[in-house]
């Protein structure tokens, strides 16, 4: 995006419209334009809308990115105070079997996924011996021939291009808020730079990255702008937002759930403001039905696909749609069939990610 000096207008006004018109002519938007934009209701939302898509599909034509999630490990020693499966939750918990996470990952791979997403909790048992099972997991599912991204926690920078060279494309790791003072007491205990820094170093190591916020967890809207704005200038290839779900057994279990506007007004904005990123519309939040309207938000990747009868959880929504089939690849690509677009073929797909990484392959 060009500089402010360097757009055919600098955005002074504050009317949506205005915002969008001077954006799209090149201006860089403020964080008061931001706020601006995530304030639209009614016929001016449904303006943001339409131009976040406009802005998808000008990008990515008619292709819709798919992602499967495997969560294979919920056992964490951090204690977030948003997660159903922090530390001192007493819940039920597993750890799948590096054969059974390939034979998932083949799963998905025939179905015609894009890309693996192997998340964990921060496993004590992952971390052990330098990551040796982790790295061992991540081998095994390369060698199936899928792209793969990475979500074990924040990990020792010296990790990462022994992540990078067990086959990972995308790291993910997400800040959640960048106000330091509201993430220290979301991620309790955990270094804000220590995590800020795992996506500096696995760029450094060659691997793409994703950030993301979460919303409904006090924050302001001038934090939800510093947000999009942080993770725009980051240069993270994916970047995304997902509405906090209160989970039973934690601090925030009372906490009012937002309903899902800001979210998708954030998927909007993150679109316009940055056309070329992937932006998850995922199914980890609202289930299937959320899904068309993420995507309708100008969101370009559907995430948290999970196979079902596999005894696997999601983070945000640990059960819903799993086991009926309703988070499964046929039952996605049949209503991504019905809104008029494709999943792009997986070679469709990596040949994107070629390109990316070629940009961010360290020199020699
Ligand atoms: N344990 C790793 C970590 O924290 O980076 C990877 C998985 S973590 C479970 C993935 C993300 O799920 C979190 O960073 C957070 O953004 C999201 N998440 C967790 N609990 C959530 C909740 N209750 N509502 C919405 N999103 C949640
Ligand atoms: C999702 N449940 O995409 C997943 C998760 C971790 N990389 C992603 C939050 O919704
Ligand atoms: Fe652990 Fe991740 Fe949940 Fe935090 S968000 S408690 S690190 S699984």
């Amino acid at each position: 995006m060009l500089g402010p000096l360097e757009g055919s207008c600098k955005v002074t006004t504050l009317e949506i419209s205005d915002i969008l018109d001077a954006v799209r002519n090149g201006a860089q938007a403020t964080s008061q334009d931001v706020v601006k934009l995530l304030s639209a209701e009614g016929r001016e939302m449904e303006e943001l809308f339409a131009e976040a898509r406009e802005v998808r599909d000008r990008q990515f034509g008619k292709h819709v990115f798919a992602y499967g999630f495997v969560y294979f490990s919920t056992y964490c020693h951090n204690n977030c105070t948003f997660c159903y499966y922090r530390r001192t939750n007493s819940i039920d918990r597993y750890r799948k079997s590096p054969e059974e996470i390939i034979s998932l990952a083949a799963d998905l791979k025939d179905a015609g996924i894009d890309l693996v997403d192997l998340t964990m909790g921060e496993d004590e048992h992952m971390y052990a011996d330098d990551y040796s099972e982790l790295l061992e997991i991540i081998s095994g599912v390369k060698k199936l021939g899928i792209s793969i991204m990475a979500s074990p926690g924040a990990v020792k920078k010296e990790a990462m291009p022994k992540i990078k060279a067990a086959g990972v494309d995308f790291y993910a790791v997400y800040q959640e808020t960048h106000n330091r003072d509201l993430y220290s007491k979301l991620r309790l205990e955990q270094d804000f730079d220590f995590r800020y820094n795992q996506r500096v170093w696995a760029r450094e190591a060659g691997m793409l990255t994703e950030d993301g916020m979460m919303v409904g967890l006090g924050e302001s809207m001038e934090d939800r702008a510093d947000a999009i704005l942080t993770m725009g200038a980051e240069k993270c290839e994916q970047i995304r937002c997902m509405t906090f779900v209160p989970q039973a057994g934690t601090p925030l279990q009372t906490l009012e759930p937002m309903d899902s506007y800001m979210e998708l007004k954030s998927i909007a904005v993150m679109r316009i403001l940055f056309p070329d990123r992937f932006i998850p519309a995922t199914l980890d939040v609202e289930g299937i039905e959320g899904m068309k309207s993420r995507l309708d938000a100008g969101a370009s990747t559907i995430t948290s696909i999970v196979v079902p009868h596999r005894h696997l959880a999601g983070v945000a929504q640990p059960e819903k749609d799993i086991e009926s089939g309703g988070r499964s690849v046929q039952h996605v690509f049949d209503l991504v069939a019905d809104m008029g677009k494709r999943i792009a073929t997986q070679n469709e797909f990596r040949s994107m990610i070629d390109k990316l990484e070629e940009r961010i392959r360290p020199k020699p």
